[in-house]
């Protein structure tokens, strides 16, 4: 087989490869950015049902965001654990980091605050075993355009009163969080 035939086989693979790599994808969440075009995160890279309850052990850093459009389709960021929850700040250009096994994001459309449900023990949540269950945690972050934002822990239990924590918002006084697979709670916002 002559270098060529070789070279046009490797181009094959790869665009195969890459095709799968596009259509077969984790999303976990997305947020819209126009009428037709959104951002996704892949919370894990494999597709395999074994190679992706493996991957959080391995703590490989190779989930990403796609970008999805009518004219376009492209990662635009990496690196990550496990990308877990997206939105877009309201200047659309803020970045914050936590030091938190957080899930999804919502942003208070008025005062630009984030709201994060977050898993305080990860592997617990790959267990869930309902002897031992994972523990609810709430973050707000306050000042995300500032120097330095104000990252406060709102909510915390070790799974006694929720388990499993993803999502949290607030509305009229009160903060709703919502789970993974179990209840949703309201409470009061002191
Ligand atoms: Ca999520």
């Amino acid at each position: 087989m002559g270098k060529l035939a070789v070279l046009s086989l490797a181009v094959i693979a790869l665009a195969v490869l890459i095709g799968e790599r596009l259509i077969s994808l984790s999303v976990n969440d997305i947020v819209a950015v126009g009428a037709e075009s959104f951002y996704a995160t892949n919370d894990h890279y494999f597709t395999n049902e074994i190679l992706k309850f493996v991957e959080p052990f391995l703590s490989l850093p190779w989930c990403d965001v796609i970008y999805f459009s009518p004219e376009t389709v492209q990662v635009v960021a990496g690196g990550f654990l496990s990308a877990n929850g997206i939105n877009i700040s309201p200047n659309k250009r803020q970045e914050v980091d936590v030091d938190s096994l957080c899930d999804n994001i919502e942003v208070d459309r008025e005062s630009g605050d984030l709201w994060m449900g977050c898993h305080p023990n990860g592997l617990k949540c790959v267990f869930q075993d309902p002897n031992d269950p994972p523990g609810s945690e709430v973050i707000r972050i306050e000042n995300i355009l500032s120097e330095k934002p104000q990252v406060t822990q709102v909510y915390a239990d070790d799974g006694s009163v929720i388990i499993g924590s993803s999502v949290a918002t607030p509305y009229g006084g009160k903060l709703l969080i919502g789970t993974v697979y179990q209840k949703a709670l309201i409470c009061d916002l002191k």
